[in-house]
């Protein structure tokens, strides 16, 4: 058994440092009932992690609309996101997660560099309301990302930016999409929060409160000289 050297730590955004999901689901949910059909939270899983007009397709398609003009689809996001942005204009500090903040903090103390790797366009802006930027050596976002998550493009990108190998890297993510983007990315993923949802995930639990880091990372350790067959560690 061996393990690899962990370098760095590259962070999905909305829903594993802030909740921003929550907002995501009701700027969707209004505008589905602009457009006359409901739209569940269970259906809003398959939007979480993936870009702002690949949502909006799939949005559609639950309404039952499968041909809509490009111009008509921008104009669509755009009232979608301009409602989403005032939810994130109520954002202040308190709104990081709980354990995030000591998280982050004890990982830069062990020398691991830390990374954002977001496809939201308003990464930036969500950064600035809760005050987190100091706590980050790079940023990866929708911004400068041209294929979404599940392409890898986002991670590899956060990784280049903090000049560490893939390989070298831990991902933690709150989207399906986003862990198998990290997992194509050749990184180990920690899933936070559903089980089911990032089953694909090499390790997952509820939240940063529920453990420590040290004792998360040394939990994890790669085994076989092939492939990530991530498992617990026996003691
Ligand atoms: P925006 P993440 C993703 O952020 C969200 O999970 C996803 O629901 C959203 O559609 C996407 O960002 C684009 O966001 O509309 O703000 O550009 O999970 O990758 O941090």
């Amino acid at each position: 058994m061996r393990t690899q050297p962990f370098e760095a730590a590259i962070f999905d955004l909305d829903g594993v440092i802030v909740d921003t999901a929550k907002f995501h689901y009701q700027a969707w949910k209004s505008l589905a009932g602009e457009l006359g059909f409901d739209f569940s939270e269970r259906e809003n899983e398959q939007l979480k992690g993936v870009s702002r007009m690949e949502s909006l397709d799939l949005l559609l398609r639950v309404g039952g609309i499968t041909e809509m003009p490009l111009t008509r689809r921008e104009a669509l996001a755009n009232r979608k996101n301009e409602w989403y942005k005032e939810y994130l204009a109520t954002l202040t500090p308190a709104d990081v997660l709980p354990g995030v903040r000591s998280f982050l903090a004890h990982l830069r103390s062990c020398g691991i560099r830390t990374a954002i790797a977001s496809a939201s366009k308003n990464a930036p802006f969500i950064m600035d309301q809760v005050n987190i930027r100091p706590l980050f050596d790079a940023i990866a976002d929708g911004n400068s990302i041209v294929k979404a998550k599940p392409d890898p493009e986002v991670f590899l990108q956060a990784a280049r930016q903090l000049g560490v190998a893939p390989g070298a890297c831990f991902v933690f993510e709150g989207a399906a999409a986003g862990v198998e983007g990290a997992i194509r990315a050749g990184m180990r993923v920690v899933g936070i929060g559903d089980g089911q949802q990032l089953a694909r995930a090499h390790l997952i639990i509820n939240s940063f409160q529920q453990l420590e880091p040290v004792i998360l990372l040394s939990q994890i350790t790669v085994t076989g000289d092939s492939g990530w067959g991530v498992c617990l560690n026996e003691q």
